[in-house]
């Protein structure tokens, strides 16, 4: 089955390279007629390789005839001292929106390919990047990190930790997602990037290992009583930062983290260390971590004011939204694949909550009018992705996939009506919709919105 990467051989993948810079002008601009015909005519040039498989039947000469893998010596182990992908993978990738982000320098985008991942944990090779200004590739020798305050009262002792010191530090190892506050910021007021990497790929999860930071605050002297909240800075040239609310910290959960899936982080990541805060929302994640100033109030810093605030209907905005609501998405069948055959299909995606575990998942295959629970039966961790699965045999009408996510807090993900009428359709951030997919008679898969 050469041709289809990562793919069933029942299912065609979204074409490559389907959105030009001008194109996504366009979607931005509200049309999307012609995403149809471009889709269409990409799609076209692969060509389906499924029935030259029935044709040979039980002759099938893949299976009758030694290839060469099976008669010739295989490589030797020097030639990969650092192991990536086979060649067959290599539409698998991160891929970015040029033009979707305004032009400030390094102000940028990649997406996780979501719809050909497996499991929950993200290779850190394909962990979606979001910088306000580029990534660095920081000497860890040279880096520190600084825990001071903006009253002295409110620590002991200012402290400069070395990456050396952060490593002798008692260590703990937790599974969590991290989702952009801007995941689908696209959709909010239709439907619009044709494929899952488009619409929800700012959302990864992974193994992180680091140093509580209670500890560290513990170590400096802090005054719990006093210092309620702490500022996190980056080392990189945007000098992000966010405000973290202490209770989160006294929780444990937050790690000054340099470990990813079992190696050092990426530098795309953070490397050497970054925040790591379970359930929030991106941005307060900061990267290439150098300095925690712990104060008494919310420092309402650019991050906090300017952006990642929610715009509501009666004009106010929402400031500091910190926790990722429950949501789930269909990553397969999802829009830009085709399906090629009628019959059984695992529909498999992800589902998250920046509240705890994720209790339930239900699918729909008719618009949400009928909903049947889908399996969760690979792990199912607080703060984590959870990968559900259920059976589907398509009969080759028309329909629309939808799923829907319920935490362990009894959250049940809204519909976009429920969801504008709280929010208005001004908003750009945090978008937990359900997502409809449909499924065309054709077999082709579209992005679609259903009220
Ligand atoms: N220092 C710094 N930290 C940062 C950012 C940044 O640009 N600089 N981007 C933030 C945003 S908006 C997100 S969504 C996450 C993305 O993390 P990732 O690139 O590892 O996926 O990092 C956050 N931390
Ligand atoms: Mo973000």
């Amino acid at each position: 089955m050469t041709g289809l990467p990562t793919q069933p051989g029942h299912l065609r993948p979204a074409p490559e390279n389907f959105l030009s810079a001008e194109q996504i002008g366009e979607v931005k601009a509200g049309r999307r007629d012609f995403l149809r015909s471009s889709l269409l005519a990409a799609t076209a040039a692969l060509v389906a390789p499924l029935t030259a498989r029935a044709a040979a039947g039980s002759g099938d000469p893949d299976i009758l005839k030694l290839p060469e893998w099976s008669t010739s010596s295989g490589r030797p182990v020097v030639e990969r001292p650092y192991g990536s992908p086979s060649k067959y993978e290599s539409q698998l990738v991160r891929r970015d929106l040029p033009g979707v982000l305004s032009k400030v320098p390094g102000n940028s985008v990649s997406f996780t390919p979501l719809q050909g991942l497996f499991g929950i944990i993200t290779p850190s090779g394909l962990h979606y990047e979001r910088h306000h200004q580029g990534w660095q590739d920081i000497d860890p020798a040279r880096h520190r990190l600084m825990i001071t305050a903006s009253n002295p009262a409110f620590i002991k002792q200012a402290k400069v930790y070395t990456m050396d010191d952060l490593l002798r530090l008692p260590s703990v190892s937790r599974i969590h997602f991290l989702e952009c506050g801007g995941n689908g910021a696209s959709e909010w007021g239709a439907a619009t990037f044709p494929t899952v990497q488009y619409t929800h790929g700012m959302l990864s999860c992974s193994e992180f290992t680091g140093v509580p930071l209670r500890l560290l605050l513990e170590d400096c002297g802090v005054d719990y009583k006093k210092a309620r909240y702490v500022l996190a800075e980056g080392a990189d040239g945007a000098t992000l930062t966010r405000t973290i609310a202490m209770e989160m910290i006294e929780s444990g959960e937050v790690l000054v983290a340099y470990g990813q899936n079992g190696e050092m982080l990426r530098p795309e990541n953070g490397y050497p260390l970054r925040l790591i805060v379970p359930g929030a929302q991106g941005v307060s994640w900061v990267k290439w971590l150098r300095r925690i100033e712990v104060g008494d109030q919310p420092f309402a810093s650019r991050e906090e004011t300017l952006s990642y605030v929610d715009l509501l209907p009666d004009g106010m905005h929402r400031q500091y939204t910190t926790i990722n609501e429950c949501k789930s998405v269909i990553t397969s069948p999802s829009g830009g694949q085709t399906l090629l055959s009628q019959g059984f299909f695992n529909v498999t995606g992800l589902a998250w909550s920046g509240r705890g575990k994720i209790k339930q998942v239900d699918v729909s295959f008719d618009g949400g009018r009928n909903w049947k629970p889908a399996r969760l039966d690979s792990a199912v961790l607080s703060k984590a992705l959870t990968r559900f699965n259920i059976d589907w045999v398509w009969d080759g009408r028309p329909a629309i996939l939808q799923s829907r996510a319920i935490d362990e807090t009894g959250y049940v993900q809204p519909s976009y009506k429920q969801l504008r009428a709280v929010r208005g359709s001004q908003s750009t951030y945090h978008n937990n919709a359900i997502q409809s997919w449909e499924v065309l008679a054709s077999g082709e898969v579209n992005n679609v919105q259903v009220l």
